[in-house]
């Protein structure tokens, strides 16, 4: 056996590892993004028992479950946008598996997000960024840490007022940069989806998504517990559900790291 794995497991059983959990809970209240009403839009979750150790199912609980792909913590496939729909590879039960597991390079920008919902991240703030904590290798994912989880009602969470949704996203210059500059896996947010509040009025519209998913790289919306992590170091694992053409999934986001405090 590899020695790596065995001091994973030694490192996880002693404590010097922590696997912390990226992921909000997933339940009827997860809030989910409202679109303009010319769009269609996603339905939350909603459940069903179909037995709980009763006459439909004396010794057993289990239930139905309906929700839009996009619900609360979850991946974004490049097949989700059209910049990525003749990407080889590019859904829910085609990605390679290896592509699911990357270093994470985490962004704090709480400061200016304290200030301004609408902050963007820019090329230049991520230089600043690596000058202090090194080169954003390939395959990373980069996740974004505004604090935004912290948010835990849902009104001030996705934060809309008359002229739309007010929280933080990228400048479609930062999305090119880690694209096509940096080669990431993807980006991860805190909020409600990978584009900023307002990106529905950018030009390009949600151009996050539109550069990231047609340079065939993911997103991750809705996560939360960042804090617990440092800038660089720990391993990400986020794989989404192997829906059959699968635009994206809710998933459970796991990150391996260095005990600390
Ligand atoms: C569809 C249209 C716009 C956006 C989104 C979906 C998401 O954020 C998403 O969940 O992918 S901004
Ligand atoms: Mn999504």
């Amino acid at each position: 056996m590899s020695n790596v794995l065995t001091q994973l497991i030694a490192e996880l059983v002693d404590g010097r590892l922590q696997v912390v959990d990226l992921t909000q809970p997933l339940g009827p209240a997860t809030p989910v993004i409202g679109l303009p009403p010319i769009f269609a839009s996603s339905p939350g979750l909603s459940m069903e028992v179909i037995s709980r150790y009763d006459e439909r199912g004396p010794g057993w609980y289990w239930n139905k479950i309906e929700l839009g792909e996009h619900t609360g913590t979850h991946f974004d496939a490049p097949v989700h946008w059209i910049t990525g729909k003749d990407i080889p590879d590019n859904r829910c039960d085609t990605i390679p598996a290896r592509r699911f597991v990357g270093p994470a390079c985490v962004i704090d920008v709480t400061q200016e997000v304290a200030t301004n919902p609408d902050f963007l991240l820019t090329p230049e703030y991520i230089q600043a960024w690596e000058a202090q904590y090194g080169r954003i290798p390939v395959g990373a994912w980069v996740l974004l840490r505004t604090d935004w989880s912290k948010r835990s009602d849902p009104e001030t969470f996705l934060n809309v007022g008359p002229d739309g949704a007010h929280s933080p996203g990228f400048h479609q210059s930062a999305s090119a940069f880690l694209a096509h500059e940096r080669d990431v896996l993807g980006v991860g947010v805190e909020t409600v989806g990978t584009d900023a509040g307002q990106a529905g009025t950018f030009d390009p519209p949600f151009p996050n998504h539109t550069t990231m998913h047609g340079a065939g790289k993911f997103g991750l919306a809705s996560l939360c517990n960042l804090d617990q992590l440092p800038p660089t170091g720990a391993v990400v694992i986020a794989a989404p559900l192997k829906i059959v053409d699968g635009s994206g999934s809710p998933l459970r986001v796991l990150a391996i790291t260095q005990h600390h405090r």
